[in-house]
């Protein structure tokens, strides 16, 4: 099953918004795998945010990213890249959709409030690099057959 990589952002925690935004993966259907509570090092903010290193916004979005603690998530589900990163809306909030968390919770890109991974691949990636194995739980929901067919 594909594997996506969620970041609830320091603004999303400062504001309160980390069970709101929990609450839509969950209700989307996408089975949480693991989740942990966390400070992000420059280290590895540097290192998650790497393909960026050369546009004039690092800096700032590693500082934003630092800033005070996260939430992450490894999510698991159909289409799991696609179906998060909808949910999720544009990189701009002022260009994202109603009904998604930037375009209902947000107005900047600097503060765009959540990380979703951009492929199946870096889906895997993303999940290493914050996740170790143990702290990956596979597992079957009781209602699992209602939502995967
Ligand atoms: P996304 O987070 O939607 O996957 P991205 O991977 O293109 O977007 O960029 C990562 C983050 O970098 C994004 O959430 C906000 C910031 N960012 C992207 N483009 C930017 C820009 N033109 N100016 C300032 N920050 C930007
Ligand atoms: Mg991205």
């Amino acid at each position: 099953m594909e594997r996506t990589f969620i970041i609830i952002k320091p603004d999303a925690v400062q504001r309160g918004l980390i069970g709101e935004i929990i609450k839509r993966f969950e209700q989307r259907g996408l089975r949480i795998i693991g989740m942990k509570f966390m400070q992000v090092s420059r280290e590895l903010a540097e290192k998650h945010y790497a393909v960026h290193k050369e546009r004039p916004f690092f800096n700032s979005l590693v500082e934003y990213i630092t800033a005070s603690p996260v939430v992450v998530m490894a999510l698991e589900g159909t289409d799991a890249v696609a179906a998060a990163r909808n949910t999720i809306g544009a990189t701009k909030p002022t260009e994202a959709a109603a009904g998604t968390i930037r375009g209902d919770f947000g107005l900047e890109i600097g503060r765009n409030l959540v990380h979703g991974s951009d492929s199946p691949e870096n889906g895997l990636i993303e999940v290493a690099n914050f996740f170790t194995e143990e702290e990956l739980v596979s597992w079957e929901r009781n209602n699992d057959p209602w939502i995967f067919e």
